[in-house]
């Protein structure tokens, strides 16, 4: 019996899906909706009108070529030809109220909207009302979701006026992560997945750029980075991506860069071996300290690699010599105190707390420095970065250092201090970066979660923006919930929920997954900043990505987007919902799969 009614029940689904897209079936559900009975006929000319009200002056086409997009998405390539108006009303326009002039898009941009559609008026337009022209743009997007091509009229008609939708996301960053190094992904897709984005207000796309597999871009000022590309063709010009930016900005999404440092990073080595801590050992990037010391208890140990030490400062004593390697008593618990370190005819000036400035040593206090070719290399990456990449923030990577390689460098004893360098070695990348001449915030994954000591250690250097990614998978649930109790903002993308590359994961997992579980202080609340699903690309390629990321994507979009409060308890009540949003996805040709194409086995 319980089975006969599943079965009617999916039946009813079905019917319900093929039944096409229904009045106020919006994906993701706005904040607040009131409908009311009227149907409307939508001009064949349907006309955009900003002029009263504005101070935005669209000068870069935004609004124009987005209300364009729109209305060709709805009319989804039929032949708009009815002329049998059985009395409806004539929707003549939509008239946009951007208030802002500013069209700058970034991390916290205004993307609220108002959108009303009357049922009377002549001539009748439907009102948009938005801080910023990328509110606006998810106007037209839940505009264009009210809209259904009649086949009896053979014109677009509008169900349910008059409308009444105020609207606005839940969490600013609503990301969805592509890596473009495990397989090379054609910029015409890259621009289909933005494309698709729009449609469910997600508006963040991490483009996980290189990784051990291939560097497939452009960097000018080391031009044989991209030696690491997986072939000739398989690779974005500098120019490439700043066009890939600017479709996407003009789309509303930003788009934040990543090069995933100092563990998934072999590839950067075709172009450039001395990266590498040797021929036989690829990978992490070498980070391995030229010096590394720790002070404890007042005493001073450590060694350099590859440099010299030839004075080491300290208020009581300079001491003058050569040498790699020292352990020496620091005859007061806290000073402050510096090295001078050679190598080749350069010098540099290091202080004790592994950072640019000075301060006190005592205690436990920890200190290591890194690789400066590898450091130089990030550092200039970055700097060409910030030339095509516009987002506040820009991602480090961090995770996954496997140390197990490196055992040749375990005469030395640095391997179980590792993660200590790399931690030094990214935050000193992150200082610098951060106070660069156009800051870029950062952002990293969970394992240096391992480092809170030296991590909460530094944040007074506030010019970085510190921004944790939580992955909870490695570490257990309950990241999120640590690294806002230390006070850094983070973004969810758990492993266990949020991975796209797990094919196993239902749409259902997706929707159901909170960032904020187990987060009850309002001020704690504030700091998860959103969350993102992730497209791991070692299994996909252009011939699937979207369907593999559509429509599960579009349920976590919902989840960023839509108030707690409307959010549905169970699934079951939005399965319909979701199930009609995913056929729109594929009336727009996106290849979006069946609800139950993902996640579940085959039926026996
Ligand atoms: N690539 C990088 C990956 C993964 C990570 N970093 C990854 C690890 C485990 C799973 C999926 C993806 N492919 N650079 C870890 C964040 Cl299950």
């Amino acid at each position: 019996m319980a089975s006969a009614a599943a079965r009617l029940l999916l039946v009813l689904l079905a019917a319900a899906a093929l039944a096409g897209p229904c009045a106020g079936d919006l994906w993701p559900m706005p904040a607040s909706v009131t409908r009311g009975t009227q149907t409307l006929v939508v001009s064949k000319d349907l006309k955009l009108s900003t002029t009263a009200g504005s101070s935005y002056s669209d000068g870069k086409g935004i609004l124009k070529e987005a209300f364009q997009r729109m209305v060709a998405v709805v009319e989804l390539d039929h032949v708009i030809n009815g002329s049998y108006y059985g009395g409806s009303p004539v929707l003549a326009g939509v008239h946009v109220v951007v208030r802002s002039p500013s069209d700058e898009l970034n991390f916290g941009v205004d993307e609220s909207y108002k959108l009303s559609v009357p049922a009377t008026g002549n001539p009748l337009y439907a009102q948009i009302e938005a801080q910023t022209v990328y509110g606006a743009l998810h106007a037209l997007e839940t505009f264009s979701q009210l809209c259904n091509f009649d086949f009896n009229a053979r014109m677009i008609q509008l169900h349910s006026a008059p409308w009444t939708i105020l609207d606005k996301p839940r969490f600013p960053y609503r990301g969805l992560l592509i890596d473009t190094s495990r397989h090379y992904l054609p910029v015409p897709v890259i621009k289909s997945v933005i494309d698709s984005m729009t449609f469910s207000k997600l508006n963040v796309l991490h483009w996980h750029i290189v990784d051990e597999q291939s560097f497939p871009i452009q960097i000018p000022s080391y031009p044989k980075l991209w030696n690491g590309a997986y072939s000739y063709s398989e690779r974005y010009t500098f120019d490439d991506a700043i066009d890939i930016v600017q479709y996407a900005e003009k789309r509303g999404v930003n788009v934040l860069a990543e090069i995933d440092v100092p563990g998934h990073a072999l590839s950067w080595g075709v172009g450039y071996p001395s990266l590498w801590p040797s021929a036989t050992c690829k990978e992490p990037l070498d980070v391995s300290s030229d010096f590394t010391f720790q002070v404890i208890n007042g005493i001073l140990s450590g060694y350099a690699l590859s440099k010299e030490i030839i004075q080491i400062y300290t208020p009581q004593s300079t001491i003058e010599r050569s040498n790699k390697f020292i352990f020496m008593d620091l005859p007061q618990k806290r000073m402050k105190c510096h090295f001078i370190l050679r190598f080749g005819n350069k010098q540099q000036k290091r202080y004790l707390n592994g950072q640019n400035n000075k301060s006190n040593v005592g205690g436990n206090n920890i200190m290591a420095s890194y690789n400066t070719e590898s450091m130089a290399l990030s550092l200039v990456v970055f700097s060409d970065f910030s030339k095509i990449f516009k987002f506040k923030f820009a991602h480090l990577g961090g995770d996954e250092v496997n140390t197990s390689k490196l055992s040749e460098i375990s005469t030395l004893c640095w391997k179980k201090r590792l993660i200590t360098l790399v931690t030094s070695w990214i935050v000193e990348l992150w200082c610098i970066t951060g106070i660069s001449s156009q800051p870029i915030g950062s952002i990293l994954r969970n394992d240096l979660h391992y480092c809170w000591k030296i991590t909460s250690s530094i944040k007074p250097c506030t010019l970085c923006q510190f921004c944790f990614f939580s992955l909870t998978g490695r570490l257990g649930s309950g990241v999120a919930q640590k690294v806002v109790a230390a006070g850094l903002r983070c973004i969810v993308s758990n492993q266990d929920k949020w991975y796209l590359d797990h094919l196993d994961a239902t749409w259902e997992g997706f929707y159901m997954n909170e960032p904020l579980t187990n987060i009850y202080n309002p001020e704690q609340q504030k700091l998860v900043l959103g969350g993102e699903v992730c497209m791991w690309g070692e299994h996909i390629d252009a011939s699937d990505i979207q369907q593999t990321i559509w429509p599960r994507a579009a349920a976590a979009a919902e989840r960023l987007w839509t108030p707690f409060e409307k959010l549905a308890k169970d699934t079951g009540s939005v399965t319909a919902r979701l199930s009609r949003f995913r056929c729109l996805l594929n009336q727009r040709g996106v290849a979006a799969a069946p609800l139950a194409g993902y996640g579940r086995s085959a039926p026996s």
